[in-house]
This record gives C-alpha cells, sequence and structure tokens, in this order.
C-alpha cells in the first residue's frame, strides 16, 4: 500500500541583524536553540545528488529527501524560491527508494529483507549502504533556533528556523510540512506571506547549507550539480 508522506515546503533566505526583532513583531514564538550533526551520502559519481536525492543521518537517524512529483521540469524549479522535497524516514522504504534510483535489482536483497524484522535494521541498513559503495561527502554540525507562528488556527503551522553551520554560514528557512497534492498551493502562499510580514522582499533564491558547503569544499562535485541544474 501507499502511505502519504510528508512533503517539506521551504523557503530560505539571508538573516540580517534585525530578525529577532522582526520575529517578535509578527508573534513568532521560540521553541528552542538545538544542535546537531549531519552527514550526507552519495556514490562516487555523484547517482544520487545529480538526481536530486539527499541521503542523510542526522544524529543516528536516516533520512531521505527525493524530489516530488510536482517538480519534474529543472528549469522551472530554478527559478522557485519555494522548493519542495519528500522526507523518507522509514529504512525500508529509504532502500526501495535507493534500489530504484541506482538501479538495483529486488531480487538481489529479498532473503535478507526476510530476516530484517529479527534483525537489528540500523546495522543491517548501514551495511548495506556499504555494499553499495555509498561515502560521505559532507559532514556539517548546525545549532538552529526553532520558531512557529500560532496564528492562522491550522495544524500546519509557518515554522522558521535559523541556522548557523559550522563553517561559517547562517541561513534562515520558512518552511511548512503538507502531504502531497492540493495543500501545496496554500503551503507556498503562507510562506510568502511570512517572508513579506518580515520584509523579505528579495526574489532571488537564497544558497542553502549544502550549496555553500560543496561550494567551499567539494568545488568538483558542486560543478556537476550545477550542470545538472540541481543547483
Ligand atoms: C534538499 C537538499 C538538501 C538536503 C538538505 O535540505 P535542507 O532543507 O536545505 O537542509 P536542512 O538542514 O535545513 O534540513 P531540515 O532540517 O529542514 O530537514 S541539500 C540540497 N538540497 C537541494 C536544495 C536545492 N536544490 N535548493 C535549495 C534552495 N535548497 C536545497
Amino acid at each position: 500500500y501507499c502511505r502519504v508522506m510528508p512533503v517539506e515546503v521551504e523557503r530560505k533566505f539571508v538573516c540580517d541583524s534585525h530578525i529577532l526583532e522582526k520575529l517578535k513583531v509578527i508573534g513568532a514564538v521560540c521553541l528552542g536553540q538545538y544542535e546537531f550533526k549531519d552527514q550526507y551520502f552519495d556514490s562516487a559519481d555523484f547517482t544520487l545528488t545529480l538526481k536530486d536525492f539527499w541521503l542523510r543521518k542526522r544524529e543516528g537517524s536516516w533520512e531521505l529527501k527525493r524530489p516530488t512529483s510536482s517538480h519534474l521540469n529543472a528549469e522551472k524549479r530554478a527559478q522557485d524560491v519555494c522548493t519542495n522535497y519528500r522526507e523518507i524516514t522509514d529504512l525500508l522504504q529509504i532502500r526501495a527508494e535507493l534500489m530504484a534510483i541506482m538501479g538495483i535489482y529486488a531480487e538481489h536483497t529479498s532473503d535478507s529483507s526476510q530476516t530484517e524484522q529479527a534483525k537489528d535494521i540500523h546495522a543491517e541498513f548501514d551495511k548495506w549502504l556499504q555494499d553499495l559503495k555509498l561515502e560521505c561527502f559532507a559532514e556539517f554540525t548546525t545549532v538552529r533556533c526553532s520558531y512557529v507562528l500560532e496564528d492562522e488556527g491550522d495544524d500546519r503551522r509557518v515554522r522558521i528556523d535559523l541556522d548557523q553551520a559550522d563553517f561559517g554560514y547562517c541561513v534562515g528557512e520558512i518552511e511548512v510540512l503538507v502531504s502531497e497534492g492540493f495543500e501545496m498551493t496554500t503551503a507556498v502562499q503562507r510562506i510568502e506571506k511570512t517572508a513579506q510580514k518580515l520584509g523579505l522582499s528579495s526574489e532571488q533564491k537564497t544558497r542553502g547549507k549544502m550549496q555553500v558547503y560543496l561550494q567551499k569544499f567539494r568545488p568538483d562535485h558542486y560543478a556537476e550539480l550545477l550542470k545538472a541544474h540541481v543547483v
């Protein structure tokens, strides 16, 4: 069966020195500050990231971000201020997605999947990634301050994160989690309304942590992504 997976719709922005005051004025409530380490994985020839698939381990938890069906066209995507990615955290589902994108047939792993329930699925998954020769290409720590907008009486709240990465880059994100489908448009409208309230006039896309990291530490990888219109 097919479960509805959450889609993260987000818009990044440059944090200026007045951001904290602005957040207060619009009634954003601080949820707290926390620190986390991210490791991103790909094959030596960038099979995943060239298709805009982002496999990450954050503080021991795996997550795969993949494009939604709504952004098929790279040129359209490049102009969009808001991005949207499907977030997959179920290990078996991540494995199925990786097998599909890397062109691996199910028969190869069907034996192990029979016994997986009984074994430590995390250890199994780590070993499986090693066998696939997926290696860590980016590793950094972020200090994040999270805020929510309490208004609008909706459970799909607008969240605002202020991120400070350990390689010297700060970026803000306005994001809404939705299930794929018609709610996407509402999410984009809500994000744009929040951006206006924060006085973020720029229509230009702001660089994310990964983009800056790759430009700085992995210029060859970055050049490949640029060629493929992924960044
Ligand atoms: C999707 C993606 C990457 C994975 C990390 O996504 P991001 O939301 O930027 O990171 P973070 O730390 O805020 O994750 P969260 O805590 O929200 O789950 S790395 C690069 N991409 C692609 C991408 C893109 N094409 N354009 C923009 C503006 N951002 C990211």
